[in-house]
């Protein structure tokens, strides 16, 4: 969007799920602290609004619009080959993922299950197999993945996502162990109750039903997160910091 000022000094991060919500905010916090980002999502119309969002609030950033379906290979491969164009990228956020229905055990639509067992695990698992290369070409690179408390425990109604979230930390913590001795920290981050259009794509565009799920509770916001996500990004490179969680105080 805006020119480069000393090349040999930036720093090039990766976000997933780009276009709103956590990954948005924390496109923009990275940019706010002079990273160049890669903003990466299925939806390029919402990604060129935050493009712009960057280019007034941080016009010291640049910032690339790439649209991915992490589910699909071939578009993950394309997000891969742009970012080596880029010279490699320092970190990956792997925010993309959600949720699909909130259905009992005995109801659960299997067609939902595997969106989510795919949009979770197996999108998480093609973008950071396919981005490795770009992220060890630089100095200190990390991962940072955002799952949820969803991951750690379960609910009722939840089984479906929690199983993909349980398998997203299991990714997780295997990639801290196995990366750790190629140079690439891992992060897990557990955000509890955002208010974000999460509900809304699990309710499958029910606005009445998604509102009623932050309705007279506490919320987080998008940037609570993405206040905790900076900060992780920019700990020196012998500090490997594991996992966060963070919740609504009346969640806790
Ligand atoms: C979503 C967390 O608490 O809204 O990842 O189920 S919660």
């Amino acid at each position: 969007m805006t020119n480069k000022t000393d090349s040999s000094a930036r720093r090039l991060a990766i976000v997933t799920g780009a276009s709103a919500g956590i990954g948005e905010a924390t496109a923009v916090a990275l940019a706010a602290d002079g990273w160049d980002v890669v903003l990466a999502a299925r939806r390029p119309e919402k990604l060129r609004e935050v493009a712009d969002r960057i280019a007034r609030d941080a016009p010291e950033a640049t910032s690339h619009v790439v649209e991915v379906d992490v589910t699909d290979r071939q578009s993950v491969d394309a997000l891969a080959s742009a970012v080596h164009d880029l010279g490699g990228a320092d970190l990956l956020v792997n925010n993309a993922g959600g949720a699909r229905g909130l259905d009992a055990v005995l109801d659960g639509d299997v067609e939902d299950w595997r969106w989510m067992y795919e949009a979770n695990v197996i999108g998480t698992l093609q973008v950071t197999q396919s981005l490795f290369p770009e992220l060890t070409r630089t100095a200190a690179p990390q991962v940072i993945n955002v799952v949820s408390i969803a991951g750690r425990w379960g609910y009722r109604g939840g089984a479906g996502y929690n199983a993909a979230k349980f398998g997203e930390t299991a990714l997780t913590d295997v990639m801290r162990m196995e990366f750790a001795e190629k140079g690439v920290r891992v992060c897990q981050i557990d955000p509890g109750r955002v208010a974000t259009d999460f509900s809304l794509n699990r309710f499958k565009g029910d606005e009445e039903r998604a509102q009623q799920v932050y309705e007279d509770v506490l919320n987080l916001t998008a940037k609570d997160i993405a206040e905790t996500i900076r900060w992780v990004a920019d700990r020196p490179a012998h500090m490997d910091v594991d996992t966060i969680m963070i919740r609504p105080t009346d969640q806790a």
